[in-house]
């Protein structure tokens, strides 16, 4: 997708968060997959998640650990409302990435954020960078902070 790591890039900057993004040159797609190309566990890799509100239609990010998984319930909480998957293709209009290459940073439309707390244990986190071979390293708080994200207990 033309332009999506050059968002990420810009995103970064605006927000003060100095990264240097990689392409690995094999799939980041899936945590496990991102985890064995930079070199960290699984709970350190990011997963940038889209899911949509029932009532109201509008899109929400959870930034989950690669070993939780998202508590719907909880997420619904804190979205205000009853929240299901996000369809692909209005992921990536209103991100302008694709699934697998969704970063926590750099959307169209700015879409509000939630980050599981876990990540904080972690000196440094990896996320997707826009496309499925490029991730970027952060200290986690900034990363939040950069992302607009809300620290929050979304695990299951
Ligand atoms: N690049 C990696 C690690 S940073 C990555 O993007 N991982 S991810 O977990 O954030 O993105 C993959 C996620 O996309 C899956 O965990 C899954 O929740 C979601 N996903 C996969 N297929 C679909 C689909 N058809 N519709 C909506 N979400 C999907």
């Amino acid at each position: 997708m033309v332009g999506s790591i050059e968002r990420v890039t810009k995103a970064a900057a605006d927000a003060g968060l100095s990264i240097e993004i990689k392409r690995m040159g094999a799939s980041t797609r899936t945590a496990e997959e991102a985890a064995e190309q930079c070199g960290c566990t699984v709970a350190q890799i990011v997963k940038s998640l889209v899911f949509q509100g029932e009532t109201s239609g509008k899109l929400f990010l959870f930034l989950v650990s690669g070993v939780n998984q998202l508590d719907l319930g909880k997420a619904a909480a804190l979205a205000g409302e009853p929240l299901k998957r996000a369809d692909p293709r209005h992921i990536r209009d209103e991100t302008g990435f694709a699934i697998g290459g969704v970063s926590p940073l750099g959307h169209l439309i700015a879409i509000p954020a939630f980050a599981d707390s876990s990540l904080l244990a972690f000196d440094v986190v990896w996320a997707a960078a826009g496309a499925h071979d490029a991730v970027f390293a952060a200290e986690p708080n900034a990363l939040i902070d950069a992302a607009h994200a809300k620290a929050a207990d979304l695990a299951a």
